[in-house]
């Protein structure tokens, strides 16, 4: 039988089918690094959690009784359904507006252009009034927010603008990496990764002689290939390691005087700072030592190291999503700027290498045709990770980027294409703050923490149960996406359920605007065609693409090297903040009197520290991105489940924490603070930095109501971590900066439960 193709976040399939199942899924030729984790898809997607048909919550059927979260589920058919959220959206937009439905819905969904469950809610929503949005990501908010007034511009943008990888191989001598360069990471790319380039474009930097330091907790952030130097600073305390940096660059001369005077303003407050003329304390290298566990002698070599030939900074993005962390970004544009390499091929710094393949690999040669989401008449949108703040506290104030601002009074939820129980921070206060809307809409393929949370849930048709075609946004490459498999059960298209809703609200020719799916794909399709036209490219006809194989797109920039154009000519191509320059001071971030961001660099501790709990609880909590899986996508897939350790997520511990402990490599061992507590299986490694613990992220939330702190049976490290924020100014999630202890699990050791549905229960009228 032949294999068809299919495109993922994590890149291309080749898809074989029997009986209306996929039975397994290849790598594409034109891949040299393909990823594994297509290898999660066909037992998931035809896995026990499937949602199948769509339920409603008992209680709330009976009357918006009961909780969220704990109450079994009665299913419905899809007319009776669709009727029940019609009049629902038409109770909350006549008693309280449309300004009561939120429906951010934040998450990565799946690739495909048209299917997009984010804009097709969205599109739908705006057809009958709007709702409430959200702003930014749980990626890199911090540098969403932060950056433009750092170097101006969009933090995207910069992203889109990186030095590419081939650049570095010739010209770097020196790597520089904070938080590492996490090949694992960039298997990845919003919207489809169909080339994996860098696993060979990180070969070429090392037998090029590109040295490498890898300044993480976790030695496993740097291939291997790179035979990098590991050095690990304690969680939290990178940006007084970059300032100690930069002091031995000022103390000892080293630093570029006339780059800083011709391209930044602001660095007269740093070195205030630096110096210790502002708080009588030098940010030198013993004080960064005792704080970071780094011995001083190495950092104040690295110093001149650095400054010693062509040096690339680079910082990933999961520093910033920490306790303050805006300030490793102040931090290494700073230190940057000091070398004075910024703009030089292989010099210079770059935030979030690894927050996806694309980024120094490949941009977008033409902007893709997407489905337009229409208007929303609401303009309240609130910060991304602000959401259980917002439902627990309904019209209460709050401050983001110096303005004063309210929560609108949600009455009704909807989510479509995310895992708020995986993404957010602090789960048992999510759990608290989900009771408050009057119903909550999911729209899920599986029975997801989310799913399991809502009152009403929607089975949906996941990207190899329909047709479409996908091309990453940052992508180079098109792909056809037919139909695989017919979605299971009663599950549908989130289309064919808006447009069945629009027909019940009236609104279903602004939703459709007449076409249906075939009309909306050959739409989407010509007008990437028109786009590649006027840039010279030609693509096939959609007849000829979509039974076709990928089409590659030419490289734009191949040579690129960020902030060339401005170092070449600072006043024709000046940045755009108030200065023109780069401001390693920005007064409007001042102005903004967030006492938790001034406007340059400065180092604080984390919070859990400064209230004292690192006593208590003395292993820092890292949850990166897991390696088997993207987020919770798939978690109960055929990969992620073979890396579990006694059917748990695994956390990695170092084995002198696991002796003073009495845990073994393989044990079960429960994570717990003052806000959670979960269930995880111990792999013991040296690779791991005493005093931290890393637990994956993406485990299905598994809460067992009858332990304390409703103990999460499984290992998702949100139980654990506090939902604070980076700082007032962005409000940025910073799920990194947790202390946690480990201790053996002696009990019995309970089943996973999150792996089969929910309890259905007949109805209240016994139908
Ligand atoms: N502790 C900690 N937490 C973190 C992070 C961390 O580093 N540490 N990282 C954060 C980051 S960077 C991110 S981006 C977030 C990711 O958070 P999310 O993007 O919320 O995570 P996903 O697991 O990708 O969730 C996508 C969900 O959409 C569903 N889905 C897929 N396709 C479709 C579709 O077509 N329609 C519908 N309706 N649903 C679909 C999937 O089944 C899945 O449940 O997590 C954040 N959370
Ligand atoms: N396989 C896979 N790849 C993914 C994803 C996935 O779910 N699975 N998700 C994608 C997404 S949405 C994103 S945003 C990116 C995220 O990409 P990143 O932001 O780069 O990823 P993280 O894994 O959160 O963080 C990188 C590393 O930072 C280290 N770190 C954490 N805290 C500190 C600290 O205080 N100091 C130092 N020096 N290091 C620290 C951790 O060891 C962690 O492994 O990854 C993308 N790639
Ligand atoms: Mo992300």
């Amino acid at each position: 039988m032949t294999r068809q193709l299919t495109s993922n976040h994590w890149g291309l399939g080749l898809v074989r089918t029997q009986g209306g199942r996929i039975t397994d899924i290849a790598p594409h030729p034109a891949d040299p690094s393909p990823s594994a984790l297509n290898d999660n898809m066909a037992a998931s997607l035809g896995g026990r959690a499937r949602v199948l048909r769509p339920a409603v919550r008992k209680g709330w059927l009976e009357g918006r009784r009961g909780t969220r979260g704990e109450d079994p589920f009665v299913e419905l058919d899809w007319s009776e359904m669709l009727d029940l959220i019609a009049g629902d959206l038409t109770r909350v937009r006549k008693d309280h507006g449309n300004e009561a439905i939120f429906a951010g819905s934040y998450g990565w969904g799946s690739a495909g252009r048209f299917h997009h469950a984010q804009s097709q809610l969205k599109r739908f929503l705006n057809s009958v009034g709007g709702f409430v949005g959200s702003d930014g990501n749980y990626s890199y908010n911090a540098a969403l927010v932060t950056m433009p007034h750092i170097l101006g511009g969009g933090f995207r943008q910069h992203l889109a603008e990186a030095t590419r990888w081939p650049v570095i191989a010739r010209h770097t001598d020196l790597i520089v990496a904070f938080g590492g360069l996490a090949l694992r990471n960039m298997q990845i790319c919003d919207g489809g990764n169909a080339i994996h380039r860098i696993p060979q474009a990180l070969k070429d930097c090392a037998a090029r002689g590109v040295r490498c330091v890898n300044l993480s907790p976790f030695r496993g952030d740097m291939a291997d290939d790179m035979n990098a130097e590991w050095l690990a600073p304690r969680p939290g305390s990178d940006v007084a390691v970059m300032l100690a940096l930069a002091h031995t660059l000022l103390v000892e001369g080293l630093h570029d005087r006339a780059f800083l005077d011709r391209y930044t303003t602001g660095f007269d407050r740093v070195e205030a700072y630096l110096t210790g003329a502002d708080d009588g304390q030098p940010k030198s290298a013993e004080w960064a030592g005792a704080i970071s566990g780094l011995d001083p002698d190495r950092l104040r070599r690295l110093a001149r190291q650095m400054a010693g030939g062509r040096t690339l900074i680079t910082c990933a993005a999961g520093l910033q999503r920490a306790d303050w962390g805006e300030q490793p970004l102040f931090a290494v544009v700073t230190l940057a700027a000091m070398l004075g390499q910024i703009g030089l091929p292989g010099g210079g710094y770059t935030v979030g290498y690894a927050v996806n393949g694309h980024v120094g690999a490949i941009t977008r040669p033409v902007p893709w045709g997407a489905l337009p989401q229409g208007t929303n008449p609401i303009a309240e949108q609130i910060p991304v990770a602000m959401i259980a703040e917002m439902l627990l506290n309904p019209g209460g104030a709050y401050r983001a980027e110096g303005r004063d601002r309210i929560f609108p009074d949600t009455r009704l939820l909807w989510w479509a294409g995310g895992n708020p129980f995986h993404h957010h921070q602090d789960l048992n206060r999510l759990r608290r703050a989900f009771q408050y809307p009057e119903t909550v809409i999911v729209n899920e393929i599986n029975w997801t923490a989310t799913a399991r949370h809502a009152d009403i849930v929607l089975p949906v048709a996941a990207a190899t149960e329909r047709e479409d075609f996908g091309a990453g946004k940052t992508d180079n490459v098109l792909v056809p996406m037919p139909r695989l498999v017919p979605p299971p059960g009663q599950a549908r298209t989130e289309y064919e359920i808006y447009t069945d809703l629009a027909d019940r609200l009236g609104t279903r020719d602004a939703f459709t605007e007449g076409l249906d799916t075939e009309g909306w794909l050959r739409r989407l399709w010509a007008q990437t065609q028109s786009a590649a036209e006027r840039r010279g490219l030609h693509l096939p006809e959609w007849e000829e693409f979509r039974t076709g194989d990928i089409v590659v797109l030419p490289d734009p920039a191949p040579d690129q090297v960020f902030l060339a154009d401005y170092r070449a000519d600072p006043v024709a191509d000046k940045r755009a903040t108030p200065s023109g320059k780069i401001e390693l001071f920005s007064q409007v971030v001042a102005d903004c009197a967030a006492p938790d961001c001034p406007g340059h660099a400065v180092w604080r501790e984390t919070r859990d520290r400064q209230a004292g709990l690192a006593e208590r609880y003395p292993l820092a909590l890292l949850s990166g991105q897991p390696a088997t899986r993207l987020h919770s996508q798939f978690d109960n897939g055929d990969l992620s489940r073979s890396q579990k350790v006694a059917g748990r997520e695994p956390v990695l511990i170092h084995p002198e924490d696991a002796r003073d402990r009495g845990i073994a490599d393989g044990d079960v061992v429960e994570l717990f603070n003052d806000r959670g507590r979960c269930l995880a299986g111990a792999r013991l490694t040296p690779d791991i930095a005493r005093g931290c613990v890393f637990l994956w992220t993406g485990a299905w939330y598994d809460p067992d109501f009858d332990a304390p702190h409703a103990r999460d049976r499984h290992g998702n490290p949100n139980v654990l971590t506090h939902d604070l924020r980076t700082s007032t100014f962005s409000q940025s999630p910073a799920a990194h900066s947790a202390q946690v202890d480990a201790a053996r699990w002696t009990g019995p050791v309970p089943p996973i439960t999150v792996f089969d549905p929910p309890i259905f229960a007949p109805r209240v009228d016994g139908t």
